[in-house]
């Protein structure tokens, strides 16, 4: 294996793959950046620009079929001809289409989901993007950046924990640079990760700390929105780190396929759920309700319930969308199908 796509996350299971795909001659590359005529791919060589070729275009039924950064794909002389089958991948719902799936990062191990401590932190905001991070199969772990802007960075790291159980919470700052060293478990060399997390919490100041380099950041705004410094997705191969992939802010993550990110957020709720005397319990009003307790109790935050029950409907709501129209599809298809037998058999008559 060549040493520089080893250093860029290439192993023998990537090698399995790639000769599960007939196409031989054909070279692994992955994707560092996408911008609107193709993509910047990372090679053997260096750095190279590659389009999707004509095939795998029109055999694409879904963007989501489409390289993203991440992706291991197979390249010949700037065209790229197949990707390969995804180990994580980082979705949501595309925010303006009923029923559009984004992949946002793909071949992710760690997602650093990050949050700034110059406000207290967002809980409910920061279930949301756990959800989604556990849903990628990645391993997720939450920054808390600006610490030196908190005055009680134990009280907020720990509601965060309350939140959070079994995820790693680590509290730093990378302008005053304490607690980078924290970093060092999780970016090592072969592996990739990614900062998520809205406009304005650090994650460019964050990839420079790592990378020595200086990207563009800027400061966030009087009424604490950011203004999306960073505007496009981009893989970055760190000395001795392994890789980076800094993201824009996302104003808006709204849930895709999500059902096992939210068992894993949500594994309290589960448990609850579990012990309600009725098995069909909907936590409103029956006897025996296991969660109805547990918030009387003073042991589940009700503002945590109505969280999970709003990601929730929100899944539920998605997964409904998309089934009706697969089942569209599925009858579009079979017309097509009884059409073509129609005509087939009709030609048998000439
Ligand atoms: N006080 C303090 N400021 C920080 C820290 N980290 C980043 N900042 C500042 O926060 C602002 C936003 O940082 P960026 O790195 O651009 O934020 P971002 O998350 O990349 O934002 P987008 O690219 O818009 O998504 C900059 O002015 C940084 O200097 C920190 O640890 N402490
Ligand atoms: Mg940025
Ligand atoms: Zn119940």
């Amino acid at each position: 294996m060549h040493p520089r796509l080893v250093a860029l996350g290439w192993d023998p299971a990537w090698e399995l793959a790639r000769s599960t795909v007939a196409l031989d001659d054909l070279e692994p590359a992955r994707v560092a950046t996408q911008h609107r005529g193709g993509y910047v791919l990372c090679t053997a060589g260096g750095d190279a620009s590659a389009v999707v070729s004509g095939r795998l275009r029109h055999g694409s039924r879904t963007a989501a079929a489409f390289p993203v950064v991440g992706d291991w794909v197979l390249v010949r002389e700037g065209v790229i001809h197949a990707v390969l089958p995804r180990r994580t991948a980082f979705s949501r719902k595309v925010a303006w289409a009923a029923t559009e799936e984004q992949v946002a990062a793909a071949n992710v191990d760690v997602v650093f989901v990050v949050a700034a401590l110059d406000t207290a932190p967002n809980l409910r905001r920061l279930e949301r993007y756990l959800t989604v991070a556990y849903e990628s199969g990645a391993e997720p772990v939450v920054l808390l950046n600006k610490s030196d802007l908190c005055p009680d960075v134990g009280a907020a790291q720990a509601a965060v924990r309350e939140i959070a159980p079994g995820t790693p919470v680590h509290a730093l700052s990378a302008l005053a640079g304490d607690g980078l060293a924290v970093l060092d478990a999780y970016c090592r060399p072969g592996r990739t990760a990614v900062f998520l997390g809205p406009s304005g919490v650090g994650k460019t100041t964050l990839l420079n700390t790592l990378t020595g380099a200086d990207r563009p950041t800027a400061a966030v705004l009087e009424d604490g929105r950011g203004r999306h410094t960073t505007t496009h997705r981009e893989l970055v191969l760190v000395n001795g780190r392994g890789l980076v992939i800094d993201t824009p802010g996302m104003r808006e993550l709204q849930l895709w396929d999500a059902d096992a990110g939210l068992s894993a957020v949500f594994a309290d709720i589960d448990a609850l759920a579990g012990a309600c005397r009725f098995g069909d319990c909907t936590h409103e009003a029956e006897p025996g309700c296991a969660i109805r307790a547990a918030i009387g109790a003073g042991r589940l935050d009700p503002e945590r319930y109505a969280s999970y029950r709003k990601l929730e409907r929100e899944e539920a709501h998605v997964t409904k969308k998309r089934d009706a129209l697969a089942l569209s599809e599925e009858k579009r298809l079979r017309k097509i199908f009884a059409r073509s037998i129609r005509r087939a058999g009709w030609r048998g008559q000439d």
